[in-house]
């Protein structure tokens, strides 16, 4: 094991049995949700985990290591303090080295995920391009990450704060392969359908697993993207939401928010919006995306 990293009993145990282990971010904790549901989801998706036959291992900084599974108290921690860094790939040998609190993105938790081993990543939705990359440039580390990393991240898609069409692009550039869990469609988060079509779907975990080991036995480095839709009794409607993201990038455009504050500042903006509708479906599609992640886990290691 890689000397910064730090195992929780937990997930030494699962290893030890051969067990599936799942990375979790804790970016979309710190920066992604309010405070206390932020911290009841964690907790939930960690059981939901569990529930499914694997060993949910919540990725975060504390004190110069790179912890792969929080303890209770560490998941309040990082779920209400203030302060807490959101570390990309740029950020992290320094929050390391200056043994600061860092949450991780899902870039960084697919580093820590891959120099711990683990092959399997649940989250919410992947950061990607932004709209007005023509100007700005603003494309998510996360893009390069799931090019150069193998791990698989199972999401919902990405939300329409994005160029979606261009984040699609890029990844088809970087040689990403994107499964549409039951959807021939890229999913867009708060709801099932973006309108754009993938070139990969299936309603098979069993060939979905047995794909992401092709690629990596064939030596394909980098990432798998398997977008699973929110369920439909969850969905928002498409009209509704993306109105109100429409405000929100403009809000942001109107405060000047750039870099690595703009995707915390549009969540906050969104959920404010919708009055916590926004929250509801984010907590719900998590949850959705653990039951599948641990569960195609389970089917990859069975065929191993
Ligand atoms: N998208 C969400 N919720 C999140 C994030 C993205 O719907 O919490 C977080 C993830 O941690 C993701 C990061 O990796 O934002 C992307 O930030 P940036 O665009 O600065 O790379
Ligand atoms: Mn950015």
């Amino acid at each position: 094991m890689n000397e910064y990293l730090v195992l929780s009993q937990e997930v030494k145990q699962g290893m030890e049995k051969g067990l599936p282990i799942i990375a979790l971010e804790s970016t979309i904790i710190s920066h992604g949700m309010p405070y206390p549901q932020n911290v009841a989801m964690a907790r939930e998706v960690e059981q939901i985990i569990r529930d499914n036959g694997a060993v949910p291992a919540t990725i975060a900084i504390v004190e110069g290591k790179i912890k792969i599974g929080l303890s209770d108290e560490e998941l309040e921690m990082f779920g209400s303090s203030k302060g807490i860094a959101k570390v990309s790939r740029r950020d992290l040998a320094d929050i390391v080295a200056s043994k600061r609190l860092g949450a991780t993105t899902v870039a960084t938790t697919m580093i820590a995920a891959e120099l711990a081993g683990i092959k399997f990543f649940v989250t919410g939705g992947l950061g990607g391009v932004h709209r007005g990359w023509e100007s700005t440039l603003d494309i998510s580390a996360d893009m390069d990450e799931l090019a150069q990393t193998s791990v698989t991240v199972i999401c919902a898609g990405a939300k329409s704060i994005l160029d979606l069409p261009a984040t699609l692009e890029y990844l088809e550039t970087k040689g990403v392969p994107v499964v549409g869990y039951g959807t021939k469609n890229l999913p867009a988060f708060f709801t099932r359908d973006s309108g754009l079509p993938l070139a990969l779907s299936s309603d098979s975990l069993e060939h979905i697993a047995y794909m992401i080991d092709t690629k990596w036995n064939l030596g394909l480095k980098g990432g798998v993207v398997v977008a699973n839709p929110i369920p439909h009794e969850d969905a928002l409607d498409p009209e509704y939401i993306n109105e109100i993201i429409a405000l929100a990038v403009q809000e942001a455009e109107e405060n000047g928010i750039v870099g690595k504050d703009i995707t915390p500042f549009l969540l906050g903006k969104i959920v404010e919006k919708t009055d916590g509708k926004s929250l509801e479906a984010n907590i719900k599609l998590v949850k959705n995306n653990a039951k599948v992640g641990a569960q195609l886990a389970v089917k990859f290691f069975a065929n191993k």
